[in-house]
């Protein structure tokens, strides 16, 4: 029997590649996303299905984490084996200018669905996948970090992040409800949204590297993340949702890496060995060879609390769930680096016509 699924978040980095996997397994997939006034589902145009086609496999349909009357409806419609719930408010600077609407879409959202399940007395049937995340452990108290350390958030988006994976394991254990938390450290991709730190390097160090763009402006470079590659977590993900018992798992690489060090392999990737020299906010990167200033610092990016180190501890997805990353993070930054210098040549050929 085919399987449906519904994915909230179908147009992020994550809910792209999943897709792409539920539908390569042969599940139908109903994806939730969001009215905009400007495009916003490119990294799902390649999947995209005529509605006017018959049976297709991929449907989207438009709603909101912030409208409960919406969720209901398109959980009612679809009826979904599984749930994966990835749409937020993601970015942790931003949610400290938009504290409030991070809580109600990240937290409240993730009790909105749950709620809908109850509802629909779907508990039975809906398995439930959450989005949880590194950032719940926030002020480094151990490390490596697994399903057993405490929780210490320190942004809005993780103390929005710590009501939903709480909500959780309350509707698993209050309702007997199939409902997991995969607490996934950070995974980058091609894909990723262009304002997280890695995404920004590799784009910025594309444009420098084919002259349209002359600096690179950063915050913290001495935060250290734990990254691995998003094709690979949302394998994690599926694996969840397939185990006989609902559980809280870790995903990540094992191998924590500084935004610095990551900053230094993507110019090493266009042939640019950086040399930093000066300190604090006056640190700056230049080209060892031509001696330009390309790397600096602005405060505007600093959080107003930081998360200084995630390193994850995966043992327990790869002992339960059978999964381990592949991908080391020095091969992530060259692929991210190749597909941004591809990415802005198409830009340009484009301006050429
Ligand atoms: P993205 O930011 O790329 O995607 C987020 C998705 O959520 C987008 O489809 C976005 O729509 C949608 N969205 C945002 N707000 C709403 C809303 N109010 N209602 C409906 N949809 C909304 O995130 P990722 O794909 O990187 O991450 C997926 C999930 O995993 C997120 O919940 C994130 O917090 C979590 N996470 C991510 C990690 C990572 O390293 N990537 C690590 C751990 C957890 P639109 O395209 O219109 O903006
Ligand atoms: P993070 O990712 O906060 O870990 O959240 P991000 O890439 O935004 O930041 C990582 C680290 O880099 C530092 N940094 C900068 N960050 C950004 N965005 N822009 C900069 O210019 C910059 N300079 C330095 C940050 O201070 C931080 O320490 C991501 C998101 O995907 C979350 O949704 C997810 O839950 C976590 O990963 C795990």
């Amino acid at each position: 029997m085919t399987k449906t699924a519904l994915i909230t978040g179908v147009t992020g980095q994550d809910g792209a590649y999943l897709a792409e996997l539920l539908l390569s397994k042969g599940y139908t997939v109903h994806g939730i996303k969001r009215r905009s006034s400007s495009f916003n589902t490119g990294r799902i145009e390649h999947i995209y299905q005529d509605p006017h086609e018959t049976h297709p496999r991929f449907i989207l349909h438009y709603g909101d984490m912030i409208d409960s009357t919406n969720l209901l409806r398109i959980v009612q419609q679809t009826q979904p084996d599984e749930i994966y719930n990835l749409a937020a408010q993601s970015h942790v600077g931003v949610s400290f200018e938009t504290p409030e609407y991070t809580a109600d879409a990240d937290g409240i959202g993730t009790l909105r669905l749950l709620e809908a399940i109850r509802i629909l007395g779907l508990e039975e049937k809906t398995r439930f996948y959450q989005a949880s995340t590194s950032e719940l452990y926030g002020l480094v108290q151990e490390v490596p970090q697994n399903e057993k350390t405490p929780f210490y958030p320190r942004s809005p988006y993780a103390a929005a992040k710590l009501y939903a994976y709480w909500i959780v394991v309350n509707y698993r254990e209050a309702y007997g409800m199939h409902a997991s938390n995969g607490i996934l450290f950070n995974h980058e991709s091609p894909l990723r949204g262009e304002t997280f730190v890695t995404r920004k390097i590799t784009m910025a160090v594309a444009a420098i590297h084919l002259g349209r763009q002359d600096k690179l402006f950063l915050g913290n470079l001495d935060a250290k993340r734990d990254w691995g590659h998003a094709r690979e977590y949302v394998e994690g993900m599926w694996r969840m949702l397939q185990q006989d018992k609902p559980d809280d798992y870790v995903l990540a690489t094992g191998e924590t890496t500084s935004v610095r060090q990551f900053v230094e392999w993507a110019f090493a990737d266009v042939g640019i060995a950086l040399e930093w020299k000066g300190s604090g906010v006056d640190e700056k990167g230049y080209d060892s060879a031509s001696g330009a200033c390309l790397v600096e610092i602005d405060p505007r990016y600093f959080r107003p609390t930081e998360v200084d180190l995630l390193l994850g501890d995966p043992t327990k997805a790869r002992q339960k769930l059978g999964w381990h990353h592949k991908t080391p993070v020095r091969e992530l930054a060259a692929e991210m680096v190749r597909e941004d210098v591809k990415h802005w040549k198409a830009q340009n050929s484009r301006k050429e016509i």
